[in-house]
């Protein structure tokens, strides 16, 4: 119980609430903001409310003050939780993970940076060298995915626009042995276009702003982020809070300790300068055949890809076909058509890059000769930080995927939460009253649902040869889920005079309603790319860039087979990441964001309440007193309160640990309160524990004066 803070600064777990009512959880919460105190618990659940400013609480002090210990002994923390997964996963044996949830901005990247850290910091005491260099790139790699997945959007300077689920391997010592990064749909779309205040990726910025005179030379660049199309669009090319200069050395150093060798840094670079040459290009028409207004991005693009000139020129330009007959032609694009084209290769040339840069960690990281006969069973601690629910002024494709990903982290939420609470009475025979929930399941199943959800209705609409738009997509979306309560689309709504121009439909979240402008999301789905872009980079006498494109190894009559759809691909892997979640021991961050203005200063109560109750955190708290608020071993209670009852104190002499604490509970004359299980005791209510511990406190000083008295031989 982490009591261990005055009253001052609100109750450390909402459990603790005398009343679980909306009321007395946001004046905890906002008190406890105000007073510096970012972290609260509901029971193993930390809720974190970003604090928007530097907090002295992550030093080697506090390091040491959560180390080993127990989840109550100390005020609520990340270290809190870290530990507890931790320890489960080594004193037990079990795969764990950190989940942290929360929206766009709520500080989940933040917390699973520390989070790693602590964990880097507790393990290899022995100082072991090879764990030492495990640990470092597991670290340095968050500075790397950051650069290169990370972008400044209107929500967040530092928004994570790629999702990411790190495995952490331990040997039976509990030092980490290596790791596995899994990384979820890069919003690429980003890459060519920015909407208004928003960046490209950080990794763009860093290079035009601190890369060093020869690096830019050689890539044909110059140190201006306004001179780029791809850079300029938000007219946003910096954020106050970062230093694309700094960042950019600690990068190229990042690399280097993580492994990668100077051919490769240099490739990551040069395709970094290709994309920003891309996006220059410009296309002019002489009504029937489209040419390139100016061929010098073409040379440098040539260069920097390592491939013929007269090829990039071609391949910008036109396309091969397979004719009915098996002729293969030359076909000329339209100018619409050659900005597609290169606008989806840029994109591609990102994302291939940015799964390779994850791969090449992997790699380096993944846990290599481990004989489990030799060095005991491999543990596992997974740390989950993916892209928040968000809602723009304008929501695509991407917003719908990313909202989708919230919603099935949500269901997992609900499911393990409450399978766990379920699990343990069963385990240890004791019955339960049942608490009511919003289940999202609906939603997920609106999105997800084989043959009627939406991401079948996409790809059907993908599939269906013709020309199939966005709109009419919509419409088949309007007539098959016009009815379904969490859907919605203004087409539907016949006093809406403007409905004709409306292009969008509305799914009513756990988190909110937010509206999805249908444009695009066809495109976005099928994800085409022209075969000749593919071939041209299988083609580069680069190997780096080679390796990164196996596919364009296939000539054009042997292309056949219809890829994945984007939503069904990133669908596909959301299911993989829940059930690799679902098989673990679960500890969760609930992140809060406190305001929309980025202020430390700020406690927006309707935003605030607003979170507290989607994220189901009354819930969370009433489900774990509904039920029982604390359990304990009976060992462990006995060891903490055998003082407060003669027959227990300094020893029991009954037949079992279960016995004494029966004594204890009796003297305390708190036996309605309590449940006892088969290896714990279940106390219904905080208060009879705050007797338990009052007492206990007050018995303190008398004791320590007994063993003074004791210890001076005045006794
Ligand atoms: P997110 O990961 O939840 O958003 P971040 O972790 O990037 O949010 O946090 C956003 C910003 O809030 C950071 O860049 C910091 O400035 C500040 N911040 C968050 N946590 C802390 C903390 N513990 N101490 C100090 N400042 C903090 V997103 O990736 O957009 O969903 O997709
Ligand atoms: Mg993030």
């Amino acid at each position: 119980m982490a009591e261990l803070e005055g009253l001052e600064f609100g109750k450390s777990d909402f459990v603790l609430l005398d009343e679980v009512t909306m009321e007395q959880f946001m004046e905890n919460l906002k008190l406890r903001f105000e007073k510096g105190r970012i972290y609260t618990f509901i029971g193993e659940v930390v809720v974190s409310v970003n604090p928007y400013k530097q907090m002295d609480i992550y030093g080697k002090d506090a390091i040491d003050a959560y180390r080993g210990r127990e989840l109550y002994e100390n005020p609520p923390h990340l270290y809190a939780v870290a530990d507890a997964a931790y320890k489960a996963m080594k004193r037990r044996a079990k795969d764990t993970c950190i989940v942290i949830s929360g929206e766009s901005g709520a500080g989940k990247t933040e917390a699973s940076k520390y989070i790693m850290q602590y964990i880097a910091a507790i393990t290899n005491p022995s100082q072991r060298a090879e764990v030492e260099s495990v640990k470092n790139v597991l670290l340095k790699s968050n500075c790397v995915l950051e650069a290169f997945g990370n972008a400044k959007t209107n929500r967040n300077d530092n928004s994570s626009r790629f999702g990411k689920y790190m495995d952490i391997n331990f040997n039976f010592n509990g030092d980490p042995t290596g790791g596995h990064i899994n990384n979820y749909l890069l919003e690429k779309s980003r890459v060519i276009q920015q909407q208004e205040g928003e960046r490209n990726f950080h990794s763009f910025y860093q290079l035009l702003r601190g890369g060093s005179d020869e690096l830019m030379g050689s890539l044909h660049l110059q140190n201006d982020p306004t001179h780029y199309v791809y850079t300029r669009q938000g007219a946003a090319v910096s954020t106050a809070s970062t230093d694309d200069r700094a960042c950019h050395k600690a990068v190229m150093a990042a690399l280097k300790v993580i492994g990668f060798t100077q051919e490769e840094i240099g490739s990551i670079y040069k395709i970094l300068g290709t994309i920003l040459h891309l996006g220059n290009l410009e296309f002019t028409t002489d009504g029937e055949n489209v040419q390139l207004a100016s061929e010098d991005c073409i040379r440098h693009i040539a260069d920097l890809t390592a491939t013929e000139y007269e090829n990039v020129k071609k391949t910008l330009l036109f396309r091969t076909v397979a004719t009915g007959g098996g002729e293969v032609i030359d076909k000329g694009h339209s100018e619409n058509e050659a900005t597609y084209g290169r606008d989806a290769f840029a994109k591609a040339l990102y994302e291939r890059l940015f799964a390779w840069i994850v791969s090449r960690i992997n790699n380096v990281i993944e846990v290599k000769n481990y004989n489990p006969a030799l060095h005991g069973k491999n543990t596992v601690i997974g740390v989950l930080d993916i892209y928040g629910f968000e809602i723009f002024d304008n929501n695509s494709f991407e917003q719908f995927c990313i909202n989708y990903c919230n919603e099935k982290l949500q269901q997992l939420f609900i499911e393990l939460i409450l399978r766990q609470e379920q699990e343990e009475y069963e385990r240890e025979g004791i019955t339960w009253q049942h608490i009511d929930y919003f289940n999202n399941q609906i939603i997920v199943d609106l999105v997800e649902q084989p043959h009627k959800g939406i991401i079948s209705i996409l790809d059907e609409a993908c599939l269906t040869v013709g020309k199939v738009t966005d709109t009419v997509c919509l419409e088949s979306m309007n007539n098959k889920l016009g009815q379904h309560p969490h859907y919605t689309s203004r087409k539907l709504c016949p006093t809406d005079k403007t409905m004709e121009f409306h292009r969008d439909f509305r799914i009513r979240h756990y988190a909110g309603d937010v509206t999805y402008s249908v444009e695009g999301f066809l495109d976005k789905n099928k994800d085409p790319l022209f075969q000749d872009f593919k071939r041209l980079m299988y083609n580069s006498a680069d190997p780096v860039l080679k390796e990164m494109w196996p596919d364009g190894k296939l000539s054009i009559t042997e292309v056949t087979k219809r890829p994945l759809t984007a939503a069904t691909l990133f669908k596909n892997s959301i299911i993989a990441l829940v059930d690799r979640l679902a098989c673990k021991e679960p500890y969760y961050v609930r992140c809060i964001k406190p305001n929309e203005v980025k202020s430390p200063m700020l406690f927006d109560d309707a935003r605030c309440q607003h979170q507290v109750a989607y994220l189901g955190l009354l819930e969370n708290v009433r489900v774990r007193r509904a039920g029982f608020a604390y359990r304990q071993p009976y060992a462990r209670f006995l060891q903490r309160y055998k003082m407060t009852c003669e027959y227990t104190w300094p020893n029991h002499l009954m037949a079992s640990d279960r016995e004494a604490v029966e004594a204890i509970v009796v003297q305390h004359g708190f036996e309605g309160d309590v449940a006892y299980g088969h290896t714990k005791l279940f106390v219904r209510t905080p208060r009879s524990l705050f007797t338990l511990e009052q007492e206990r406190a007050a018995l303190i000083p008398i004791l320590v004066l007994f063993l003074q008295k004791v210890w001076r031989g005045a006794l």
